[in-house]
């Protein structure tokens, strides 16, 4: 049996390739994508890389049984992941010896940290953007416009499927600006897009959280629904069965009051299916943001709202709470005026916001 790896752009290269290589007997063994080799790779590209078989006649039966061959070729797999987990350890120590401090990986690592960053995923950042680099010199030019786009994938796209949600309820801890940024998509939601729209709030633990919702109401012309039950909830998103949309205010709950946070769960199960926003504030401690966002994962969000950009100069945050949680950001919000201080977070516009100056001026 003749095995043969091919490094093409796609399927029908791979297929022209073969056919003239090998012939058409040949049967394909694996196809995967890898990332290309040189600037290329750096920048994200990506080749397809397959494996071809031709079973020659003097070794046909082998083709059928568990051949010296394939055993070869999962031995040489096995022995090319084992080289490649040693070279990134290598990766890893030479980027963390102090000696090799000038090395522009170091540096960069150190800028990425400096934006708030995690260690662990500017280290992944870094690793990634080392090995896609290979030989190649990297010049800082090349350096942000890679960032840029591994920033930018390492986002998720919030699906097209969380506007189709009719109810959308708003959890997170007190005072980052929950109702705000409810009545900020609820009115955008009745002017510009002219939807008819609910408001309901279980939040009736502060004094004037209520009358805050109201006065929101009164001006968008929406009624507000106040409940104090699940069943409640339940009976008022029945009533709003002719809105669009209708938004849910929730009470600030610390984290850590697990109780609490059961409280409001057994709210929203009341009203399943929602898209479940967890608006959390930029000026909050990274690490407070990692565990607030750990904690409420009880309440099953389904999507990120970070609001206060205005009153911070570091956004790093921001990857670290959606990639670490495997869920995209849906707004940003920018300051205290209803409706306008808000925007939807494509990944781009995230990746550009985090890196900021860093890949405008060069400031590394
Ligand atoms: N600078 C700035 N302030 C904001 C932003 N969003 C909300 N705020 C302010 O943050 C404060 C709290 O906002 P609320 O909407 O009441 O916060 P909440 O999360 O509903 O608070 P609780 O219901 O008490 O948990 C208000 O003064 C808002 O004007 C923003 O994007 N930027
Ligand atoms: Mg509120």
């Amino acid at each position: 049996m003749r095995i043969k790896r091919y490094v093409v752009n796609d399927m029908h290269e791979a297929f022209q390739s073969i056919k003239e290589d090998l012939g058409k007997d040949a049967i394909i063994l694996s196809s995967s994508k890898v990332r290309a080799k040189g600037v290329r790779g750096f920048l994200g590209g990506t080749v397809l890389e397959v494996t071809a078989a031709l079973d020659r006649g003097e070794d046909r039966q082998a083709a059928f049984l568990p051949t010296a061959q394939v055993s070869q070729l999962v031995d040489d797999n096995h022995r090319i992941e084992k080289e490649l987990g040693e070279v990134k350890v290598m990766l890893k120590r030479i980027l963390n010896s102090t000696s090799q401090n000038d090395s522009p990986f170091v540096r960069w690592k150190d800028v990425l940290e400096s934006l708030e960053i995690n260690s662990e995923i500017a280290d992944e950042i870094i690793y990634g953007l080392a090995e896609g680099a290979g030989e190649e010199v990297v010049n800082d030019n090349l350096m942000k416009e890679a960032l840029k786009g591994h920033l930018t994938r390492l986002f998720q796209e919030i699906e097209p499927r969380a506007s189709n949600y009719k109810l959308h309820a708003f959890v997170g801890p007190t005072g980052v600006g929950k109702t705000t940024t409810l009545a900020k998509l609820a009115a955008q939601n009745a002017f510009s897009m002219g939807k008819k729209v609910g408001m309901i709030t279980i939040d009736t633990y502060r004094i004037g959280a209520v009358e805050q919702l109201r006065t929101y109401g009164n001006i968008l012309g929406v009624d507000v629904d106040v409940v104090m039950t699940p069943e409640q909830l339940h009976e008022a998103v029945r009533r709003n069965a002719d809105k669009d949309v209708v938004f849910i205010d929730t009470a600030g709950r610390s984290p850590s009051d697990s109780m609490k946070l059961s409280e409001v769960r057994t709210f929203l199960d009341a009203v399943k299916p929602l898209e479940v926003y967890l608006v959390l504030s930029l000026t909050t401690k990274k690490h407070d943001l990692d565990r607030i966002a750990e904690d409420y994962r009880v309440l099953d969000y389904t999507s990120l709202i970070f609001t206060k950009v205005d009153e911070t100069e570091t956004y790093g945050s921001i990857l670290n709470v959606a990639y670490s949680n495997k869920i995209p950001v849906a707004y940003l919000t920018n300051g205290q005026d209803v409706p306008e201080d808000i925007e939807t977070a494509e990944p781009w516009k995230l990746a550009e916001l985090i890196l900021g100056e860093v890949v405008k001026d060069g400031s590394s």
